[in-house]
């Protein structure tokens, strides 16, 4: 066949097919053998590097596979051994009825039996089993390669399966969305995505394959913590990015990182605990009998992490797990590619944070002055300049004092005990916020895709998004805000795709489906992000008073926001109330300023660039380390907004212009440095986050997982209903199945349709006219019911493109094996 002449397709049908062969139909495998051994394979094989290496994969498949001949019959078998049961009903769209009760005591029963993830349509909800189930393996990833999605138990591989095969089919990206609460489970389904994507997209190389693998863990001991609700909490957004060669081949991976929750390092609430890695180091260096090295006290714990936990050393060093955590960081950081120096700067930095937040002050009173301060244990002083590699007087002047230029004059200022412990608490954030970022993006620049194998354009991306769950304390604070405004984005975002753009779409194509009503949480949004005039608009404004306090600021959110969803509670001070898609918190706003405001003291930067180490000088570098990701993210930013369907986007009128309008000079910059230019502050950086989150998820096609938490205990098998009840409500899950039952995933222009699939019902060697009367023609061929012409588009049902693409997998086979034939290479 003519279309089957370049070598990449040809590549391409041959390892569809032999993977067909391989994991569909096991009778056919004897002619895959035969292939293997043709001379032409083993010619071509020599030169082709991509057949090279998918064949390479292939054989060691084979060599597993094949120390006994399995018959169709076995693989029931093997498939019934490994999954618990088959459910006729995966899938809520296909229940009869269709009540809150009795989806409810549906996943109730699957729970029961240990099935944990349901199906709304192409909606994943995974619910947390709060066990080990044995449903992980490589054989189930095996059982979920690019099989029919009803052939097997809903599960997250059939997630990360579809998504894969939609990139490669379609040559798109593809965006994995997993939202719920804390502690439902998204960090461990994320997990489970990319290690089937790994799996899937098996790059003949296994260094690659394990390096992506250690990304999350290490990434998580810096940006997770314990909380009340989640012993493994993330304390940070996070958006993975797998690269792929168009053939779908692994080669690469990029994080980016949103608003990690810095205030973590100088505090935690009650119960809580610091970021993993600082237990993991200290537990790590005391074993290694290195304490000393890294000037680390040894009689108590450091302040930062001394809680009720952890009050004596032996609470640390006792804990088997952050010994063999740090013994799997450092793993982890050699794998990925960092250099001895490098790891050692890094826990010289998180020492010299600990050794910082150890350092106290004391006031000094003389006749002249009454508000200075001095530091009483200059051994923590000192400890922290040395592992900082700066000089502990210019260390102490800055904490201590500051330079204030007014009308071209510079005048030193000292420092109260209270403003020195801020600069002091201040340098300890700003040290671990860079820290992580630098490690993020050393992640990306070791991971990022070899250029020799695949021009960085013609790469194909699987995003994988998760965040930090809705958050709900009986004390909550400025992150709490934070967090919970991302969630209310990406219910957003979620409620576009699933509901808005869908039925607009219907009506712009003609196509006759009724319109579900459902939540619509712009209106809080709106609350919180419009400019001048919403929550965080005002935050900042208040910030900028520098005689503000928390009742003025409480003040202004009362004369200001006036809506259902904000209300100021009667009897308690300096508090707010906000009726969230999840539900109603309440805020306490002591220290929302300050927090807000995020300063870092010049001095501090400009003794801290006298560093002899290298990373920090880099990490404190001018202008900073990250502008240049802000800058092409502005660009993408832009470029996304232009992109976009008017409810996302910033077209005229309707659309909601926070959404992707972004401030050119609050990119610029980055949080909380002093400098002559504008100060930004956290929120207004929050929002530019989001809106750069955003503007990746949209270029992707969206699959979403929604993950529950069945009890608030973290106790196996305890389904407790009334939870489950809530978050199906809030998450518009009742509404989701209404419209996916009447939905149609796929939508695909009929040119573009005949195009893929007119292999079907056309002689390969002649390309047919793009026209809708030949979409007909194939989809009739195929015998498929239930689909839906519009005017431009073919309105398909996501199970309506796995039948087509499995079919056209089968015509393509056929193909190639005939061409085998002809040319007689298969004698
Ligand atoms: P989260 O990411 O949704 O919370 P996690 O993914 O950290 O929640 O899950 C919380 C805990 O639930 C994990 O530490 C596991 O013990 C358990 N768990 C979740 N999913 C599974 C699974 N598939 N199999 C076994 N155990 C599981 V937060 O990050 O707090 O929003 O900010
Ligand atoms: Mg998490």
């Amino acid at each position: 066949s003519p279309t089957l002449r370049s070598p990449d397709q040809w590549c391409r049908s041959f390892s569809h097919f032999i993977s067909q062969c391989l994991i569909k139909d096991f009778e056919a495998r004897p002619s895959v053998t035969h292939l293997l051994e043709h001379p032409f394979i083993k010619q071509a094989h020599g030169k082709d590097v991509a057949l090279q290496q998918q064949l390479a994969v292939l054989i060691q498949e084979q060599q597993e596979l094949g120390c006994k001949t399995r018959t169709k019959h076995d693989r029931i078998n093997t498939r019934k051994t490994l999954i618990i049961e088959r459910c006729p009903d995966d899938d809520l769209v296909n229940l009869e009825f269709l009540d809150e009760e009795k989806i409810i005591s549906h996943l109730q029963r699957r729970y029961g039996e240990l099935q944990v993830y349901t199906y709304v349509g192409d909606i994943l909800i995974a619910l947390n089993p709060f066990q080990n189930l044995s449903i992980y393996s490589p054989q189930f990833s095996k059982l979920y390669h690019g099989v029919k999605r009803a052939d097997n138990p809903p599960h997250i591989f059939a997630t990360a399966d579809a998504a894969y095969q939609s990139m490669v089919t379609f040559c798109k990206d593809q965006c994995i969305i997993i939202s719920g609460e804390s502690g439902a489970g998204k960090t461990e389904s994320a997990h489970l995505i990319v290690q089937h994507l790994t799996f899937l997209g098996k790059a003949n190389n296994r260094t690659l394959r394990e390096k992506i693998l250690q990304v999350n863990p290490l990434v998580e001991a810096f940006g997770n913590a314990c909380t009340a609700i989640n012993d493994n909490s993330s304390r940070f957004g996070k958006y993975l990015e797998m690269k792929f060669t168009p053939t779908g081949a692994v080669i690469g991976a990029k994080i980016s990182e949103y608003l990690l929750e810095k205030s973590r390092v100088i505090k935690q609430a009650t119960g809580e605990k610091n970021f993993h890695i600082f237990y993991y180091i200290y537990a790590g260096l005391y074993h290694q009998d290195k304490l000393k090295t890294y000037r680390l006290p040894d009689k108590t714990p450091p302040r930062y992490i001394d809680s009720q936990h952890c009050k004596v050393v032996q609470d640390i060093v006792s804990s088997k797990l952050y010994k063999e955590q740090f013994d799997a960081i450092q793993e982890c950081f050699r794998n990925i590619g960092f250099t001895e120096e490098e790891v050692i700067s890094v826990y010289r930095i998180l020492s010299a944070i600990l050794n910082t937040g150890n350092i106290e002050f004391a006031s000094i009173t003389s006749q002249h002055q009454t508000d200075k301060s001095e530091v009483p244990n200059p051994e923590a002083l000192e400890n922290a300049a040395s592992l900082l590699s700066i000089g502990p007087e210019e260390l102490q002047e800055a904490l201590t004092s500051q330079c204030v230029v007014t009308r071209g004059e510079t005048i030193i200022r000292t420092n109260t005990v209270d403003k020195a412990t801020d600069v002091r608490d201040a340098m300890s954030k700003a040290l671990y916020g860079r820290l992580f970022s630098w490690i993020v993006n050393r992640i990306n620049s070791l991971l990022q895709p070899d250029m020799n194998i695949c021009a960085a354009e013609s790469g194909m991306n699987v995003g994988i998004l998760d965040i930090f769950g809705f958050e709900n304390f009986t004390k909550n604070s400025f992150e709490q805000l934070c967090i919970n405004i991302a969630n209310e984005q990406i219910q957003f975002y979620f409620n576009q795709h699933i509901f808005a753009l869908e039925q607009m779409e219907y009506q712009s194509e003609g196509v006759d489906a009724s319109l579900v009503e459902y939540e619509d949480n712009r209106p809080i949004l709106d609350m919180f992000l419009q400019k001048p005039m919403g929550l965080l608009s005002l935050l900042d404004e208040e910030s900028r008073f520098p005689k503000a306090t928390e009742q003025t600021l409480v003040d202004k959110f009362e004369d200001n926001l006036r809506c259902k969803y904000f209300w100021i509670p009667k009897r308690v001070e300096l508090c707010f109330g906000i009726q969230h898609y999840a539900g109603k918190v309440m805020y306490n706003v002591n220290g929302f300023l300050e927090k807000n405001r995020d300063t870092l003291p010049a001095d501090i930067v400009v003794v801290l660039r006298t560093s002899e180490n290298k990373l920090l000088q880099q990490l404190f570098s001018s202008p900073l380390t990250k502008t240049g990701n802000l800058a092409t993210s502005r660009a993408r930013v832009t470029a996304a907004s232009r992109s976009l369907p008017p409810q996302l986007g910033s077209g005229r009128n309707k659309s909601p212009k926070y959404l992707l309008k972004v401030d050119t000079m609050e990119m610029m910059r980055h949080p909380g440095e002093t400098t002559s230019m504008r100060r930004q502050t956290v929120a207004s950086y929050f929002r530019f986050s989001l809106m750069d989150l955003l503007s990746k998820m949209v270029v992707g096609k969206p699959h979403f997982v929604r993950c529950i938490k069945p009890n608030d205990d973290r106790q196996a098998l305890r389904f407790c209903e009334e939870r489950v009840m809530v978050q199906l409500r809030y998450t518009g899950i009742l509404e989701t199945v209404s419209i996916r039952r009447q939905g149609y995933s796929h939508r695909i222009l009929f040119e573009e349709f005949v195009n893929r699939y007119y292999y079907l019902a056309f002689r390969a060697h002649k390309m047919p006219e793009t026209s809708k009367e030949n979409a007909v023609a194939i989809l009739k061929r195929a015998k498929l019911e239930g689909w839906v012409l519009g005017t431009t588009k073919v309105f398909l049902r996501y199970y309506h493109v796995e039948q087509l693409n499995l079919l056209l997998r089968e015509v393509i086979a056929r193909v190639v094996v005939m061409q085998a034939y002809t040319k007689g290479w298969l004698g």
